[in-house]
Protein backbone atom coordinates (compact mmCIF):
# COMPACT_ATOMS: atom_id res chain seq x y z
CA UNK A 1 0.00 0.00 0.00
CA UNK A 2 1.39 3.84 -0.75
CA UNK A 3 2.47 5.81 2.35
CA UNK A 4 1.87 9.05 -0.17
CA UNK A 5 -1.07 10.86 0.80
CA UNK A 6 -3.23 11.43 -1.67
CA UNK A 7 -2.38 14.53 -4.04
CA UNK A 8 -4.63 16.78 -5.48
CA UNK A 9 -4.79 17.36 -9.97
CA UNK A 10 -5.02 20.89 -11.02
CA UNK A 11 -7.04 22.64 -11.15
CA UNK A 12 -9.52 21.74 -8.80
CA UNK A 13 -10.58 24.88 -6.31
CA UNK A 14 -8.48 25.44 -2.91
CA UNK A 15 -11.23 24.29 -1.39
CA UNK A 16 -10.86 21.14 -2.18
CA UNK A 17 -6.91 20.92 -2.83
CA UNK A 18 -6.83 21.61 1.03
CA UNK A 19 -8.25 18.55 2.47
CA UNK A 20 -6.03 15.85 3.83
CA UNK A 21 -8.92 13.25 3.29
CA UNK A 22 -10.75 11.34 -0.19
CA UNK A 23 -12.84 13.38 -1.75
CA UNK A 24 -16.71 12.48 -2.31
CA UNK A 25 -18.36 12.70 -5.65
CA UNK A 26 -22.04 13.13 -5.31
CA UNK A 27 -23.66 11.63 -8.83
CA UNK A 28 -26.48 13.53 -10.23
CA UNK A 29 -27.97 11.41 -13.41
CA UNK A 30 -30.03 13.44 -15.36
CA UNK A 31 -31.08 10.30 -17.25
CA UNK A 32 -34.58 8.34 -17.35
CA UNK A 33 -32.38 4.83 -17.72
CA UNK A 34 -29.93 4.39 -15.17
CA UNK A 35 -29.20 1.36 -13.12
CA UNK A 36 -29.17 2.84 -9.98
CA UNK A 37 -31.51 5.70 -9.86
CA UNK A 38 -32.64 5.33 -13.08
CA UNK A 39 -35.54 8.28 -13.85
CA UNK A 40 -35.43 9.96 -10.38
CA UNK A 41 -33.64 13.11 -11.26
CA UNK A 42 -34.17 13.83 -14.94
CA UNK A 43 -36.17 16.77 -14.85
CA UNK A 44 -33.59 19.50 -14.70
CA UNK A 45 -35.07 21.15 -11.57
CA UNK A 46 -35.29 17.53 -9.61
CA UNK A 47 -31.83 17.07 -10.73
CA UNK A 48 -30.04 20.55 -9.23
CA UNK A 49 -32.48 19.81 -5.65
CA UNK A 50 -31.04 16.60 -5.76
CA UNK A 51 -27.35 17.77 -6.18
CA UNK A 52 -27.98 20.50 -3.75
CA UNK A 53 -29.36 17.77 -1.18
CA UNK A 54 -26.17 15.50 -1.80
CA UNK A 55 -23.63 18.83 -1.29
CA UNK A 56 -25.57 19.17 2.12
CA UNK A 57 -24.81 15.71 3.09
CA UNK A 58 -21.10 16.23 2.55
CA UNK A 59 -20.51 15.99 -1.01
CA UNK A 60 -16.94 17.31 -2.32
CA UNK A 61 -18.20 17.82 -5.61
CA UNK A 62 -20.91 16.54 -8.17
CA UNK A 63 -20.71 14.76 -11.19
CA UNK A 64 -23.74 15.33 -13.55
CA UNK A 65 -24.18 12.93 -16.51
CA UNK A 66 -26.24 12.40 -19.24
CA UNK A 67 -26.24 9.38 -20.55
CA UNK A 68 -26.44 6.25 -18.62
CA UNK A 69 -23.31 3.84 -18.73
CA UNK A 70 -25.33 0.92 -17.87
CA UNK A 71 -24.69 -2.81 -19.10
CA UNK A 72 -26.99 -2.89 -22.54
CA UNK A 73 -27.35 0.50 -22.10
CA UNK A 74 -27.55 1.90 -25.65
CA UNK A 75 -26.57 5.34 -26.95
CA UNK A 76 -27.68 8.89 -26.31
CA UNK A 77 -28.08 11.55 -29.33
CA UNK A 78 -24.97 14.09 -28.59
CA UNK A 79 -27.94 17.21 -28.78
CA UNK A 80 -29.58 15.55 -26.55
CA UNK A 81 -27.07 14.68 -23.94
CA UNK A 82 -26.45 18.52 -24.33
CA UNK A 83 -29.57 19.34 -23.41
CA UNK A 84 -29.88 17.29 -20.28
CA UNK A 85 -26.54 18.16 -18.74
CA UNK A 86 -26.23 22.05 -19.54
CA UNK A 87 -28.91 23.41 -17.89
CA UNK A 88 -27.87 20.75 -14.61
CA UNK A 89 -24.20 22.17 -14.91
CA UNK A 90 -24.88 25.75 -15.07
CA UNK A 91 -27.27 25.76 -12.21
CA UNK A 92 -25.03 24.01 -9.95
CA UNK A 93 -22.21 25.89 -10.87
CA UNK A 94 -24.14 29.31 -10.04
CA UNK A 95 -24.83 27.87 -6.75
CA UNK A 96 -21.30 27.13 -5.81
CA UNK A 97 -21.29 23.08 -6.61
CA UNK A 98 -17.77 22.33 -7.92
CA UNK A 99 -19.21 20.36 -11.18
CA UNK A 100 -17.89 17.37 -12.79
CA UNK A 101 -19.41 16.07 -16.40
CA UNK A 102 -19.93 12.42 -16.81
CA UNK A 103 -19.42 11.97 -20.02
CA UNK A 104 -17.53 10.19 -23.29
CA UNK A 105 -18.26 12.93 -25.92
CA UNK A 106 -15.41 15.77 -26.48
CA UNK A 107 -18.56 18.54 -27.60
CA UNK A 108 -20.35 17.52 -24.40
CA UNK A 109 -17.31 18.29 -22.24
CA UNK A 110 -16.36 21.42 -24.06
CA UNK A 111 -19.77 22.74 -23.53
CA UNK A 112 -19.79 21.32 -19.68
CA UNK A 113 -16.71 23.25 -19.06
CA UNK A 114 -17.96 25.98 -20.64
CA UNK A 115 -21.03 26.26 -18.28
CA UNK A 116 -19.03 26.01 -15.22
CA UNK A 117 -17.70 22.56 -14.76
CA UNK A 118 -13.63 22.13 -13.46
CA UNK A 119 -13.44 17.91 -13.88
CA UNK A 120 -14.40 15.97 -17.33
CA UNK A 121 -14.98 12.49 -15.67
CA UNK A 122 -14.83 10.38 -19.23
CA UNK A 123 -15.90 6.62 -18.05
CA UNK A 124 -14.24 5.42 -21.47
CA UNK A 125 -10.84 7.59 -20.86
CA UNK A 126 -10.16 9.01 -24.42
CA UNK A 127 -11.02 5.62 -26.04
CA UNK A 128 -15.04 6.70 -27.31
CA UNK A 129 -14.48 10.09 -28.85
CA UNK A 130 -10.97 10.91 -31.09
CA UNK A 131 -11.35 14.17 -30.31
CA UNK A 132 -11.19 13.85 -26.47
CA UNK A 133 -7.58 13.62 -25.55
CA UNK A 134 -7.35 17.45 -27.44
CA UNK A 135 -10.33 18.88 -26.09
CA UNK A 136 -9.54 18.18 -22.45
CA UNK A 137 -5.99 19.31 -23.19
CA UNK A 138 -7.24 22.93 -24.35
CA UNK A 139 -9.98 22.75 -21.66
CA UNK A 140 -7.37 22.49 -18.97
CA UNK A 141 -10.13 20.80 -16.53
CA UNK A 142 -9.36 17.79 -14.44
CA UNK A 143 -9.67 15.07 -16.45
CA UNK A 144 -11.14 11.70 -14.74
CA UNK A 145 -9.58 8.64 -17.12
CA UNK A 146 -11.35 5.30 -16.62
CA UNK A 147 -10.51 2.22 -17.54
CA UNK A 148 -12.94 0.77 -20.54
CA UNK A 149 -13.24 -1.43 -23.16
CA UNK A 150 -16.28 -0.79 -24.84
CA UNK A 151 -20.01 1.11 -24.78
CA UNK A 152 -23.00 -1.07 -22.56
CA UNK A 153 -23.84 -2.95 -25.24
CA UNK A 154 -20.55 -4.99 -25.73
CA UNK A 155 -18.99 -4.19 -22.21
CA UNK A 156 -19.79 -7.64 -20.49
CA UNK A 157 -18.09 -9.41 -23.60
CA UNK A 158 -14.85 -8.20 -23.35
CA UNK A 159 -14.26 -8.96 -19.63
CA UNK A 160 -11.37 -11.58 -20.37
CA UNK A 161 -8.15 -10.66 -18.35
CA UNK A 162 -4.79 -12.42 -18.18
CA UNK A 163 -4.48 -11.33 -14.79
CA UNK A 164 -7.15 -8.35 -14.50
CA UNK A 165 -5.20 -6.08 -12.14
CA UNK A 166 -2.03 -5.63 -14.06
CA UNK A 167 -4.04 -5.52 -17.25
CA UNK A 168 -5.86 -2.49 -15.48
CA UNK A 169 -3.09 -0.84 -14.62
CA UNK A 170 -1.22 -1.40 -18.56
CA UNK A 171 -4.11 -0.23 -20.48
CA UNK A 172 -4.30 2.80 -18.29
CA UNK A 173 -1.09 3.84 -18.33
CA UNK A 174 -1.17 3.16 -22.44
CA UNK A 175 -4.41 5.54 -22.39
CA UNK A 176 -2.30 8.13 -19.95
CA UNK A 177 0.81 7.90 -22.71
CA UNK A 178 -2.24 8.48 -25.15
CA UNK A 179 -3.52 11.51 -23.70
CA UNK A 180 -0.34 13.05 -23.27
CA UNK A 181 0.41 12.50 -26.74
CA UNK A 182 -2.98 14.45 -27.32
CA UNK A 183 -1.09 17.58 -25.57
CA UNK A 184 -3.33 17.03 -21.44
CA UNK A 185 -0.95 17.54 -18.88
CA UNK A 186 -0.06 14.95 -16.15
CA UNK A 187 -1.17 17.34 -13.75
CA UNK A 188 -4.60 17.12 -14.90
CA UNK A 189 -5.34 13.64 -14.58
CA UNK A 190 -7.27 11.48 -12.47
CA UNK A 191 -6.86 7.46 -13.04
CA UNK A 192 -10.10 5.00 -12.05
CA UNK A 193 -10.49 1.18 -12.14
CA UNK A 194 -13.77 1.37 -13.69
CA UNK A 195 -15.16 -1.03 -11.54
CA UNK A 196 -17.93 -2.98 -13.19
CA UNK A 197 -17.00 -1.70 -16.61
CA UNK A 198 -16.00 -4.86 -18.61
CA UNK A 199 -15.41 -7.10 -14.92
CA UNK A 200 -17.48 -9.42 -14.04
CA UNK A 201 -18.46 -9.60 -9.92
CA UNK A 202 -14.92 -11.78 -9.45
CA UNK A 203 -12.63 -9.24 -11.07
CA UNK A 204 -13.80 -6.41 -9.36
CA UNK A 205 -12.01 -7.19 -5.85
CA UNK A 206 -8.46 -7.67 -6.83
CA UNK A 207 -8.85 -4.71 -8.44
CA UNK A 208 -10.05 -3.27 -4.85
CA UNK A 209 -7.95 -5.03 -2.92
CA UNK A 210 -5.30 -3.65 -5.01
CA UNK A 211 -5.74 0.01 -5.40
CA UNK A 212 -1.96 0.52 -4.48
CA UNK A 213 -0.78 -1.06 -7.66
CA UNK A 214 -2.99 2.22 -9.90
CA UNK A 215 -1.59 4.83 -7.18
CA UNK A 216 1.81 3.60 -7.76
CA UNK A 217 1.34 5.26 -10.89
CA UNK A 218 1.70 8.28 -9.46
CA UNK A 219 -1.68 10.06 -10.41
CA UNK A 220 -4.91 10.38 -7.78
CA UNK A 221 -7.21 7.64 -8.02
CA UNK A 222 -10.51 7.49 -7.99
CA UNK A 223 -13.05 4.40 -7.09
CA UNK A 224 -16.99 4.41 -8.46
CA UNK A 225 -18.32 1.14 -6.31
CA UNK A 226 -21.72 2.84 -6.05
CA UNK A 227 -24.67 0.27 -5.60
CA UNK A 228 -22.81 -1.84 -8.58
CA UNK A 229 -23.59 -5.47 -9.59
CA UNK A 230 -20.93 -7.18 -7.98
CA UNK A 231 -21.71 -5.62 -4.49
CA UNK A 232 -25.30 -7.06 -5.55
CA UNK A 233 -24.25 -10.37 -6.02
CA UNK A 234 -22.21 -9.82 -2.59
CA UNK A 235 -25.04 -9.28 -0.21
CA UNK A 236 -27.45 -11.88 -2.51
CA UNK A 237 -29.91 -13.54 -0.54
CA UNK A 238 -30.34 -16.88 0.52
CA UNK A 239 -31.83 -17.96 -2.90
CA UNK A 240 -28.79 -16.26 -4.81
CA UNK A 241 -31.26 -13.43 -5.60
CA UNK A 242 -28.65 -10.46 -5.79
CA UNK A 243 -29.60 -7.32 -3.49
CA UNK A 244 -31.47 -4.59 -5.29
CA UNK A 245 -29.43 -1.25 -5.81
CA UNK A 246 -30.98 1.12 -2.62
CA UNK A 247 -29.68 -2.25 -0.84
CA UNK A 248 -26.46 -1.99 -2.07
CA UNK A 249 -25.47 1.63 0.17
CA UNK A 250 -23.67 -0.08 3.12
CA UNK A 251 -21.48 -2.14 1.30
CA UNK A 252 -20.43 0.88 -0.59
CA UNK A 253 -20.11 2.94 2.11
CA UNK A 254 -17.84 0.26 3.60
CA UNK A 255 -16.15 0.34 0.06
CA UNK A 256 -15.61 4.17 0.64
CA UNK A 257 -14.28 3.62 3.83
CA UNK A 258 -11.21 0.69 2.55
CA UNK A 259 -10.77 2.97 -0.35
CA UNK A 260 -10.12 6.24 1.29
CA UNK A 261 -7.60 4.06 3.84
CA UNK A 262 -5.82 2.67 0.46
CA UNK A 263 -5.33 6.38 -0.29
CA UNK A 264 -7.72 6.84 -3.14
CA UNK A 265 -8.46 10.73 -4.07
CA UNK A 266 -12.04 10.18 -4.58
CA UNK A 267 -15.08 7.97 -4.04
CA UNK A 268 -17.93 8.40 -6.26
CA UNK A 269 -21.05 7.87 -4.99
CA UNK A 270 -25.12 7.96 -5.23
CA UNK A 271 -25.73 7.70 -1.19
CA UNK A 272 -24.01 11.08 0.05
CA UNK A 273 -23.85 10.90 3.84
CA UNK A 274 -22.72 7.19 4.61
CA UNK A 275 -19.37 7.97 2.72
CA UNK A 276 -18.66 11.18 4.03
CA UNK A 277 -18.72 9.66 7.38
CA UNK A 278 -16.99 6.54 6.13
CA UNK A 279 -13.68 8.51 4.34
CA UNK A 280 -12.86 10.00 7.66
CA UNK A 281 -12.94 6.98 9.28
CA UNK A 282 -11.08 6.13 6.39
CA UNK A 283 -8.30 9.12 6.75
CA UNK A 284 -7.86 8.49 10.51
CA UNK A 285 -7.48 4.90 9.76
CA UNK A 286 -4.41 5.88 7.61
CA UNK A 287 -3.18 8.69 9.88
CA UNK A 288 -2.61 6.41 12.52
CA UNK A 289 -1.08 3.72 10.51
CA UNK A 290 1.13 6.55 8.89
CA UNK A 291 2.34 8.10 12.57
CA UNK A 292 1.86 4.94 14.89
CA UNK A 293 4.37 2.49 13.32
CA UNK A 294 4.23 -0.49 15.94
CA UNK A 295 7.00 -1.30 17.94
CA UNK A 296 8.30 -4.77 17.22
CA UNK A 297 6.58 -7.85 19.29
CA UNK A 298 8.91 -10.39 21.23
CA UNK A 299 7.69 -13.68 19.62
CA UNK A 300 5.19 -15.52 21.19
CA UNK A 301 6.01 -18.07 23.72
CA UNK A 302 9.90 -16.58 25.05
CA UNK A 303 10.27 -15.40 28.09
CA UNK A 304 8.34 -12.11 29.20
CA UNK A 305 9.50 -10.30 32.27
CA UNK A 306 8.28 -11.43 35.40
CA UNK A 307 4.51 -10.44 36.42
CA UNK A 308 4.65 -7.74 39.51
CA UNK A 309 3.60 -9.47 42.40
CA UNK A 310 -0.10 -9.15 42.68
CA UNK A 311 -1.72 -5.93 44.89
CA UNK A 312 -2.74 -7.18 48.95
CA UNK A 313 -6.59 -6.12 49.62
CA UNK A 314 -7.05 -4.24 51.76
CA UNK A 315 -3.81 -2.56 51.43
CA UNK A 316 -3.14 -1.59 55.27
CA UNK A 317 -3.33 -5.35 55.89
CA UNK A 318 0.12 -7.03 57.20
CA UNK A 319 0.06 -10.81 58.26
CA UNK A 320 0.69 -9.59 61.43
CA UNK A 321 -2.36 -8.01 61.55
CA UNK A 322 -4.50 -10.22 60.63
CA UNK A 323 -2.94 -12.81 62.61
N1 LIG B 1 -19.53 4.48 -12.89
C1 LIG B 1 -20.67 4.89 -13.48
C2 LIG B 1 -20.75 6.13 -14.12
N2 LIG B 1 -19.68 6.95 -14.15
N3 LIG B 1 -17.44 7.39 -13.59
C3 LIG B 1 -16.27 7.00 -13.04
N4 LIG B 1 -15.20 7.80 -13.11
N5 LIG B 1 -16.15 5.80 -12.41
C4 LIG B 1 -17.19 4.92 -12.33
O1 LIG B 1 -17.01 3.82 -11.76
C5 LIG B 1 -18.44 5.30 -12.93
C6 LIG B 1 -18.51 6.57 -13.55
C7 LIG B 1 -21.87 3.99 -13.46
O2 LIG B 1 -22.70 4.24 -12.38
P1 LIG B 1 -24.09 5.07 -12.46
O3 LIG B 1 -24.72 4.78 -13.79
O4 LIG B 1 -24.90 4.60 -11.33
O5 LIG B 1 -23.78 6.51 -12.30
Amino acid sequence: MSETPPTHPAPLPPSLTSLDRTLVMGVVNVTPDSFSDGGRWFEPTAAVAHGMRLLAEGADLLDVGGESTRPGASRVPVEEELRRVLPVVRELTDAGAVVSVDTTRARVAQAAVGAGAVVVNDVSGGLADPDMGRVAAATGAVYVAMHWRGHGDVMDDLATYDDVVADVRDELAARVDALLADGVRLEQLVLDPGLGFAKPGSDNWPLLAHLDALIALGRPVLVGASRKRFLGHLLADAAGQPAPPHRRDDATAAVSALAAAAGAWCVRVHDVAPTADAVRVGAAWRAARDTHPPAAAPPLGTARPADPAPPRWPPHETRSTRA
